[in-house]
């Protein structure tokens, strides 16, 4: 008994020198780093405010991350032990019972003492022993974590090390967004896309802190969420896509799993049945829904404005009752998008009250209703949202209405325009956006919407040229990176030439996420595989 006693002694006795031996080792490393700077980190969206200490914080194998203990934030902790084991192949623990020699901690803390008092800020303290991250929510602890991450240099110090060390800088982070609701939009429709495309985007997405994924599961081509009252909607609607390949749709589990999966990351899911226009493969599946006096028929083509349901007839009502009944439940976001733009055969009379109608049906739904800009000529609530695309006009008659406005005008914020006339995808009706004419604006002030009215920017990608993931992140990437730092940070923290070395230097992030990324000439895109010239060459 004593014997084993005293060995169990010894061996923690010697487990202890072992360990202080290492935590000595590594201090002795990081005294000897080159001063860092957390001023020019590659931050994006840029934080509102940095304050360097010029010291190093080493994530090692002897880090922990200690987290408020509810299950948001200890979620929070979770999710980003798994990002540092993805990165740098370290097993952080979280929460654990502490164990000597352990030193370095991250702490993940919820506080209702922040300087700033939005859902989404966060402020990090890292300093040579300590990361500290404070939010009032878990959302503001999960947009901080993602600075974290792009924090963690992409290779070790001192890869030869025993050890090995990411230093990251010391300093302080105060950071808050500008808008609340910083989107893009995936079009399902034209091209359908798999639930697990879906999720890949939206974990792109959360890394550059937007909030929202709003999906167009509907239009002429596709339909593409089951509605267990209207089956033909999915059977018949869902069966093709532009171009006559097979479409597809998503289950009601599915789009649940979108749902969840979008939550985990702190991305809301905003469903989109556009209408009274760009409904052929509605009527399709059930002609009495159909008013444009013609025999529909699936359309595999990319025009638009040549469909309608029948808005003076009480069955489209109930038929939509339905779909944004069975919708609404399975989606916990407040906002259900009604589309209702480009509706050119549908009499204008008829599209207002259809819109003022529809509207009432969201309500009772508990749903927000968000509609494209044509939406402002209808006599709507002020807790309705206009979604900016194209007319100013009814931008600003939205606004009049005391209405909130998202902002994705197309000429600048599309991500289906091209970037420019060598573009293997995308389309240029409204204009070739270059990677920089998608940063160089200013949503703030654009075409005179006040700033009070802004409720976010959507980078809307429709999917007309565009059927794999790959060619969605060709147009996606880099475009959407500088959206979400136009969405986040305000103008005075916004400068094409600091951006410019910030995104090049997305690319190896870009490159381990097997992103296929536009190279766009315009940058210098840090060691990246997708060199412009070797494009070019094919
Ligand atoms: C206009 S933007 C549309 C879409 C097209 C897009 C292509 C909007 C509200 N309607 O139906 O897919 O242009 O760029």
């Amino acid at each position: 008994m004593k014997n084993s006693t005293l060995t169990k002694s010894l061996i923690v006795f010697l487990a202890i020198i072992a360990l202080s031996a290492c935590t000595e080792e590594k201090k002795k490393r990081i005294i000897n780093f080159p001063e860092t700077d957390l001023a020019t980190e590659n931050l994006i969206p840029k934080p509102m405010k940095m304050i360097p200490t010029n010291g190093g914080f080493a994530l090692d194998q002897f880090t922990a991350i200690y987290t408020t203990k509810n299950s948001g934030y200890e979620d929070v902790g979770n999710f980003l032990a798994e990002k540092i084991k993805g990165k740098t192949d370290l097993d952080v623990q979280v929460n654990v019972a502490e164990i000597p020699g352990m030193e370095t901690v991250i702490y993940i803390n919820q506080s209702d003492s922040l300087e700033l008092n939005t859902p989404e800020a966060y402020q990090l303290y890292i300093t040579q022993d300590s990361v500290i991250l404070n939010s009032n929510t878990a959302e503001g602890a999960f947009r901080g974590i993602q600075t974290i991450r792009q924090l963690i240099p992409e290779a070790s110090s001192d890869s030869l090390a025993a050890y090995p060390i990411w230093t990251i800088p010391t300093g302080k982070i105060i950071d808050s967004p500008q808008f609340e609701y910083r989107g893009s939009m995936l079009d399902v429709a034209r091209h359908f896309f798999s639930v697990e495309d879906v999720k890949k985007y939206i974990d792109l997405l959360a890394y550059y802190k937007y909030n929202v994924l709003h999906l167009h599961l509907t239009d002429d081509q596709g339909w593409r969420i089951e509605i267990k009252s209207w089956p033909l909607l999915t059977e018949v609607g869902g069966s093709t896509e532009v171009g006559g390949e097979a479409g597809g749709f998503y289950t009601q589990e599915e789009y649940k799993d979108i749902v969840a999966y979008a939550a985990e990351r702190h991305v809301l899911i905003v469903p989109e049945v556009d209408m009274p226009g760009h409904t052929n493969a509605a009527s399709v599946s059930y002609p009495i829904l159909n008013g444009n006096g013609k025999k529909p028929e699936l359309y595999e083509g990319t025009q638009v404005g040549k469909s309608t349901f029948d808005t003076r007839k009480d069955t489209v009502y109930a038929f939509i009752d339905d779909v944004v009944r069975e919708i609404s439940a399975i989606t916990p976001g407040p906002y259900f998008h009604i589309g209702g733009d480009e509706s050119h055969v549908t009499k204008k009379n008829d599209y207002i009250y259809f819109v003022e109608r529809v509207e009432k049906i969201v309500q009772k739904h508990g749903k927000r209703m968000i509609g494209w800009d044509e939406i402002g000529q209808a006599d709507i609530d002020s807790t309705s949202i206009s979604h900016f695309w194209s007319s100013k006009k009814n931008a600003l008659n939205a606004v009049a209405k005391g209405m909130k406005v998202i902002m994705s005008p197309a000429k600048k914020a599309y991500l289906d325009m091209e970037y420019d006339t060598l573009s293997k995808h995308g389309l240029h009706w409204a204009a070739y956006i270059p990677t920089d004419t998608a940063y160089i604006w200013t949503p703030e002030t654009y075409e005179g919407i006040p700033l009070e009215n802004i409720l976010g920017i959507e980078a809307p990608l429709w999917s007309e040229t565009i059927s794999d993931i790959g060619e969605l992140e060709y147009l996606a990437f880099p475009r959407a990176i500088g959206y979400s730092e136009l969405s986040w940070s305000t103008p005075e923290n916004r400068d094409w030439e600091n951006y410019k070395v910030r995104l090049a230097n997305q690319a190896p992030f870009l490159d381990r996420m097997n992103v296929k990324y536009y190279p766009s000439p315009l940058i210098d895109w840090k060691k990246s595989k997708y060199s412009y010239k070797e494009i070019e060459k094919d």
